[in-house]
């Protein structure tokens, strides 16, 4: 049987991570798609040269030509510029689009069948615009920024409670922005939920609350950090494991910007919620009981997700 095929529309920093992590994990044969001439041959060529010492089968292709991400089964979307520091994720929108137009109706023509992960910002936006100018089946087109907004959260309780990060759970719902929805009642550490830890003193709620806000500006301090861009080890890695969980079936449960039709009392709107990555693409969307401070803060980030929507339609009418 032939091996899967990976393409990745975008190949810069997260891009290149990307084809790294899907070659050592042999997930498949990688085709790096970029408008930068050079770029994508070069870093295919890079990596395909780190093959021998690492041992994986899997061949590299870097392209300028849309031609060659033909039958694709996996489409990763990073095409578009980052934020430098000062600028938020939505100062993005007016550039991004334009890209997420030819990159959809690239994934269109070549590659229609593929499960395709965004993760281009302002990601709830971006997503939702790119499954409108490709045309794919909803189920087939989510975001990535729950997975790792999750993993943030993850590092940072471990090193507060000084335990593997193996054994502690998160999930960050909602729009991925300052809105963002940390959970602390769906997180635990060996499924002992955090305002439980509270009360076993572990850490103090005042502690807990400083965490939830580092996970808010977790993208911010890397920003900051780096000065140049933003992070892509992370973000890389968590749109891996969501590849991954489509290409074996895996049926993770995952937070990804999924299209929410009818749960949270939505319709038809992108936004970050847990679902089950299979097969079939978003298998489902869980529609969890939030209680009343955790719909406020639901409902604020989805009307930040909604703006941003309102604003790609002003800016494209062929979006309304
Ligand atoms: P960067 O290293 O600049 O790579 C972007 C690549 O896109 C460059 O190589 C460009 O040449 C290429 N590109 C630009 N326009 C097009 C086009 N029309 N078609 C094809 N390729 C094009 O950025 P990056 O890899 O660091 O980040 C990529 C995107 O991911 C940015 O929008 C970031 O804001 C976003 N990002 C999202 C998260 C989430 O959690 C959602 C995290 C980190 C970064």
């Amino acid at each position: 049987m032939a091996r899967p095929k990976i393409a990745l529309i975008g190949a810069g920093q997260i891009g290149g991570t990307l084809a790294h992590l899907a070659a050592m994990k042999e997930l498949g044969d990688v085709v790096l798609f970029d408008i930068a001439e050079g770029t994508p041959q070069g870093k295919a060529l890079d990596i395909a040269e780190s093959g021998p010492a690492e041992g994986f089968d899997a061949a590299l292709k870097g392209t300028n030509d849309y031609a060659d991400i033909a039958g694709a089964d996996v489409c990763i979307v990073t095409a578009g510029v980052p934020r430098k520091p000062g600028m938020s994720r939505d100062d993005l929108l007016g550039i991004n689009l334009k890209v997420m137009k030819s990159v959809g109706e690239g994934i269109a023509k070549h590659a229609p069948d593929a499960f395709v992960i965004c993760i281009t910002n302002p990601l709830d936006a971006m997503v939702w615009a790119l499954q409108k100018f490709s045309g794919l089946p909803a189920a087939k087109v989510c975001g990535m920024a729950g997975v790792l907004d999750s993993a943030r959260f993850r590092h940072f309780l471990s090193l507060e409670f000084d335990v593997s990060m193996k054994d502690v759970t998160a999930f960050v719902l909602g729009g991925h922005g300052d809105t963002m929805v940390p959970l602390t009642r769906y997180s635990t550490v060996a499924g002992i939920p955090l305002p439980d830890l509270v009360k076993m003193g572990w850490t103090t709620q005042d502690r807990l609350d400083a965490i939830v806000q580092r996970t808010r500006d977790g993208g911010a301090e890397i920003v900051g950090l780096l000065k140049t861009g933003s992070a892509f080890y992370a973000p890389a890695t968590a749109a891996i494991e969501m590849a991954e969980a489509y290409l074996k079936d895996q049926k993770r449960v995952l937070p990804c910007a999924a299209h929410v039709d009818g749960a949270y009392g939505l319709k038809g709107t992108y936004v970050g919620v847990p679902t089950v990555i299979g097969a079939g693409g978003i298998e489902k969307v869980i529609d969890i009981k939030l209680d009343k401070d955790e719909q406020a803060m639901m409902d604020k980030s989805i009307e930040a997700v909604k703006g941003l929507v309102e604003a790609c339609k002003g800016i494209d009418n062929s979006l309304n």
